[in-house]
Parts: structure tokens; C-alpha cells; sequence
């Protein structure tokens, strides 16, 4: 495949264009585009992994996108090759995702060392997340040494976000709504680090306190790896202040997860975590697309209350390993 092969080469050198034609191949859901995309990947796999994964969450308003942006140009400005991704499953082709709003990172936009890519559209949190991930990977090949991705504050999609990274934030703002009884402790419990956004005005001095309180928090949770305690800092994305020291902890935190091997397990678990995904997604495609007239009859059934789940599901599976060829 003469074009593939170019495609590689052009991604290796940087080109944006090739970098967007190949995601946008990953993310088609053609099944010649999903083979294409697979062998692309499998090539370029080599020439991935050498960046630093981030992860972003908070609840919408919190500032992710103004940070991002702010934290984004000051890497470009260092030298560094920022790629910007986002999982929002909510995200529709007309809609538009939170990234789709451009005009929160307008100047990151037109930053030459920076690449913005918009959540994926449509389809369930499991294929925005594989997209997102693929994603990430030709943004590493086409030489992207920060990979920042944005999630939405919603549901499940922070867990796929932290299980695609090395290191997870968590914005919070200063009060405002998410005080410590409304973030999910299951939440906190995955941030590597906290920030609390938005240190800035009248709003500083509660943003001292919500640190304090943060801290406090923090102090009463399982550390996520042993060579890591995560910490509470302040920033301001509108004034730019914080960045700075967020960067050293994130410096600090790669070099203590790779000195200590931990990052290596992580990326491997990772990995091994992505394929087992992959297989249920694509068995249970598979499983739907086998017989959809018994399925819905089935579902029915039990939504009736006329057969009870479990019996339904060992039926359909039955019936489903009966028809495949071993
Ligand atoms: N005062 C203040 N406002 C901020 C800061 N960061 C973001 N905002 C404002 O908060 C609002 C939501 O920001 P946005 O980045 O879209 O939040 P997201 O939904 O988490 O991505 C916008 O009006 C921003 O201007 C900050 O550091 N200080
Ligand atoms: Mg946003």
C-alpha cells in the first residue's frame, strides 16, 4: 500500500495535513478505513509513547479549556510540541464538541507548534475513547511531545480519560458548586494532581481555603502509586499564574514514575486494559448484529418481566455460539 506507506513517512516528518487525514481515518467507523487505520497504527507503534500524557477533568465552567490553552502556549513557547484532544461522548457532528467551540483556544489554534483536534463524534464512550487513544498515538508519531486531553465532567468518560494518560488533573474552582461533598470521591481518588482554578480576584482568598480543604482531603485517601503523593495548587488560566509550578509537578511526577518503573507498569496494564475493551466492544457489536430480531424479542421479554434477564442473556449466547464457527 504505496499511499499508507506516504501517509507514514508524512506523519513522521510532522505534517499537520497527514496527521489530520490519519485520525481521520481512525475515526471513520468503514470497515476498509478501520483496516487501513490498524495497519497504519501497527506501523507507526515504534514511534509512539515518547510524550507526556495528560489528562484533564472537571466539572463544565471550571476553566479546563482557558488552562489548557494558557498552559498550552506556555509549553510552545518553551519549545515543546503540544497536541490538544478531548473525549466528550456527548458531542454531536452538528452540536459540536466543547473544543469544537473555538473560541477558547483560538490563540493555541494558530500556534504552529500546537495541534487541536476535537472529541470524536457520535457512537458510544468506549468508541469516542479508542478514537481519542489512536488519536493520541499518531499525535506522539507525528512528533507531539505533550499530548493534553480535555474531558467532560460527566460519567464515565473521566475514567476512560485516566486510563488513557500517565497523569490525571482534576480542576476544581475555588466554592463555586463543587465544594468536597459534591466531587465524587471516586474522582478525586484518581487526580495526581489538583488544581484549583481560578486564583484569581475576589476569588482568591476562597481559593486558598478550598486548598486547605483539598489538601486535608487528599491526605485521607490511598496514595494511587507509591512514588507519588498528589498535591493541591492554585492557578489562574486567565492570568497565566500557576503554570509554571504545575509544569514542575508534572516534570517531577514523570521523572518519579519513570525512575521508579511505575510508568512502564502503567502503559502496559494500560495496554493490556485497551485490548481486553476492544474485545468487548467488538464481541458485543458482533453479538447485535448476529440476530437483532431475537435480541429485541428478548429484550422485551424481560422488560415484560416474562423471562428473567439472566436466562435471557444465557439463551442469546446459546444460540449465538451455536451459529459460530469454532
Ligand atoms: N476568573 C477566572 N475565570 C476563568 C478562569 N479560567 C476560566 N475562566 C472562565 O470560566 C469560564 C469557563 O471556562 P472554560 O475554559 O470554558 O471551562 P471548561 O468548561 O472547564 O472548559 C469562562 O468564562 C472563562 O473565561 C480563571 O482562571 N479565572
Ligand atoms: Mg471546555
Amino acid at each position: 500500500m504505496v499511499t499508507l506507506n506516504s501517509l507514514k513517512d508524512d506523519i513522521l516528518s510532522g505534517q499537520r495535513r497527514a496527521l489530520a487525514k490519519a485520525i481521520t481515518l481512525v475515526e471513520s467507523s468503514r470497515a476498509d478505513h478501520q483496516e487501513e487505520a490498524q495497519a497504519l497504527l501497527t506501523q507507526l507503534l515504534p514511534h509512539t509513547g515518547k510524550s507526556v500524557r495528560l489528562g484533564f477533568t472537571g466539572t463544565p465552567g471550571v476553566g479546563k479549556s482557558t488552562f489548557i490553552e494558557a498552559f498550552g502556549l506556555s509549553l510552545t513557547a518553551q519549545g515543546h510540541r503540544v497536541a490538544v484532544l478531548a473525549v466528550d461522548p456527548s458531542s454531536t457532528r452538528t452540536g459540536g464538541s466543547i473544543l469544537g467551540d473555538k473560541t477558547r483556544m483560538e490563540r493555541l489554534s494558530k500556534d504552529p507548534n500546537a495541534y487541536i483536534r476535537p472529541s470524536p463524534s457520535g457512537g458510544t464512550l468506549g468508541g469516542v475513547a479508542r478514537r481519542t487513544r489512536e488519536a493520541m498515538l499518531l499525535c506522539e508519531a507525528a512528533g507531539y511531545d505533550v499530548i493534553l486531553i480535555e474531558t467532560v465532567g460527566v460519567g464515565q468518560s473521566e475514567i476512560a480519560v485516566a486510563e488513557m494518560v500517565d497523569m490525571f488533573l482534576l480542576m476544581l474552582s475555588p466554592g463555586g458548586g463543587d465544594d468536597l461533598q459534591g466531587i465524587k470521591r471516586g474522582i478525586m481518588e484518581l487526580a495526581d494532581l489538583v488544581i484549583i482554578n481560578k486564583a484569581d480576584g475576589d476569588l482568591k482568598a476562597a481559593a486558598l481555603r478550598a486548598a486547605g480543604d483539598y489538601t486535608s482531603a487528599l491526605r485521607l485517601m490511598r496514595p494511587k502509586t507509591s512514588c507519588w503523593t498528589a498535591g493541591v495548587f492554585l492557578a489562574s488560566a486567565l492570568e497565566g499564574q500557576g503554570l509554571a509550578q504545575i509544569w514542575q509537578q508534572i516534570q517531577l511526577f514523570e521523572t518519579a514514575m519513570k525512575d521508579s518503573g511505575a510508568l512502564d507498569a502503567l502503559r502496559k496494564t494500560q495496554s493490556k486494559a485497551w485490548m481486553w475493551s476492544q474485545i468487548q466492544d467488538q464481541l458485543i457489536d458482533i453479538f447485535r448484529a448476529r440476530d437483532p430480531d431475537k435480541i429485541q424479542n428478548m429484550e422485551h421479554a424481560v422488560a415484560a418481566g416474562i423471562i428473567p434477564p439472566a436466562t435471557a442473556a444465557r439463551d442469546l449466547l446459546k444460540d449465538f455460539l451455536k451459529n459460530s464457527p469454532k
